[in-house]
């Protein structure tokens, strides 16, 4: 079989790119690892930046989301035992960010793909990138025991942080910058009201804890746990009450609690390979790099990648240039790296890092007293906050 541009990965990435591609008329084909059921069993992201809504809508897969998402014009800081509001909508001229959580997206995309005839293959094994390096490349995968093989143009290495595409780069060619934190979320979703209208950030000597929300009635809440924590020793009354400590009084007692619907701990790593294209061959999203969480901004820059590669990918194909192929990897590597200093202060500034010493803490606390009493200082964290223009 034949297409022009094969995707691997049917994450926010994969489908976003696909679904651009299919609306322009350029053929494409995603392959998919796991079942549609378990790409949209994980729970993820939640907060979007207007690029990104403006590409959904772009795509044709944005009216839920507008219909459904909770537009917010604030963060809440709360550190000291008391809360701090940082006005995103004020501080940046009128953005705002978007609360819709990463499976609605991945939904939303799915069926707009569906519905306009684009082709995914899911439970696809041992999907594998060959001679991208070269004029010709094709993909193998096998699926219900039998090999398949795609011709194509260009692969777009779609397929998150554990997929197949970067480990296909050669490694002479390829450079990896990482760090690991000594800490991970452990997150829950919960069918109850969110306990404030905006996202909190805590900072508390117990650790970093997270406020946010999917719905009106539905909230979603994370607390810093030590990385050997086992979601197991975590009833839900034991997440409760430690959320409820890292709060300031007032705000704690009125949390409305209930059972779990999803509880589980992710790590924390600040990631990114460089370049992010080896001949025919691109990577796009967590594919290439990763961000811890506290910015918000993994999903979103995601987004961006896909903005590059599809304007990239257009010019090749309606103006036959390949300018933008050419400047994908350091286009995109330029908003990257800004994400990754922003999401890497956003961690540093409010999680609880025991080996940092007094100093490092009291530094800490001074940093905090400043973002929130300088203009300037809350104007730079709501700009990024907001997103960085593409
Ligand atoms: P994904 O979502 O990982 O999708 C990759 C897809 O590729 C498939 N795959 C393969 N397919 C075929 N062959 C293979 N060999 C394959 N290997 C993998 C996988 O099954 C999957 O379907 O990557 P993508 O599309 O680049 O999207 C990235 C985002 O998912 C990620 O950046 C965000 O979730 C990060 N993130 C957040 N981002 C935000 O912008 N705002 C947030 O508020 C936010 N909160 C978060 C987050 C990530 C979190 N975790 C769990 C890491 C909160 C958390 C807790
Ligand atoms: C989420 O709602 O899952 C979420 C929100 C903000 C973040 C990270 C995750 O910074």
């Amino acid at each position: 079989m034949r297409t022009q541009v094969v995707i691997i990965g049917s994450g926010p990435s994969g489908l976003l790119l696909g679904q651009l591609l299919t609306n322009a008329g350029i053929d494409n084909l995603i392959l998919e690892r796991s079942s549609k059921e378990h790409v949209l069993g994980r729970i993820r992201a939640g907060v979007l930046e207007e690029g990104m809504c403006a590409m959904l809508e772009e795509a044709g897969a944005g009216a839920r989301m507008r219909r459904e998402g909770l537009p917010h014009e604030g963060i809440d800081l709360t550190f000291d035992g008391r809360q701090h509001r940082i006005d995103l909508f004020n501080l940046t001229g009128g953005k705002k960010v978007m609360v819709y959580g990463q499976t609605e997206v991945t939904h939303d995309l799915m069926d707009k793909r569906e519905a306009t005839g684009g082709k995914t293959v899911y439970e696809a094994a041992n999907v594998s990138p060959r001679d991208f390096d070269g004029g010709k490349p094709y993909v193998t995968y096998e699926k219900d025991g039998v090999t398949h093989r795609v011709d194509c143009d260009f692969v777009a290495g779609c397929d998150g942080y554990h997929g197949v595409a970067r480990r296909s780069a050669p490694e002479a060619l390829l450079k990896t910058y990482e760090r690991v934190y000594p800490f991970g979320w452990l997150g829950i979703i919960a069918e109850v009201p969110p306990v404030n209208h905006e996202l909190i950030y805590a900072n508390h000597p117990r650790g970093f804890a997270l406020c946010s929300m999917r719905s009106l009635v539905r909230s979603r809440y994370y607390v810093q746990v030590p990385l050997e924590e086992r979601v197991e020793d975590w009833s839900d009354e034991r997440f409760w009450d430690e959320i409820r400590r890292r709060l300031p009084a007032e705000t704690a007692e009125k949390m409305t609690t209930g059972p779990s619907v999803e509880k589980s701990i992710a790590p924390l790593r600040s990631f990114v390979a460089e370049p992010l294209r080896f001949g025919r061959l691109f990577l796009v999203g967590d594919a290439g790099h990763i961000v811890p969480p506290t910015g918000a901004k993994g999903l979103n820059l995601a987004a961006s990648d896909v903005r590059y590669l599809f304007d990239a990918l257009l010019e090749h194909y309606r103006e036959n240039s390949q300018a933008g192929l050419d400047g994908y990897s350091e286009k995109a590597l330029r908003r990257i790296w800004k994400a990754e200093r922003f999401s890497w202060w956003m961690t540093s500034l409010m999680h609880r890092f025991h080996d940092s010493g007094d100093f490092g803490q009291k530094i800490q606390e001074a940093e905090l007293d400043y973002l929130v009493h300088s203009r300037a200082a809350s104007t730079s964290l709501a700009e990024n906050y907001v997103g960085l223009p593409y």
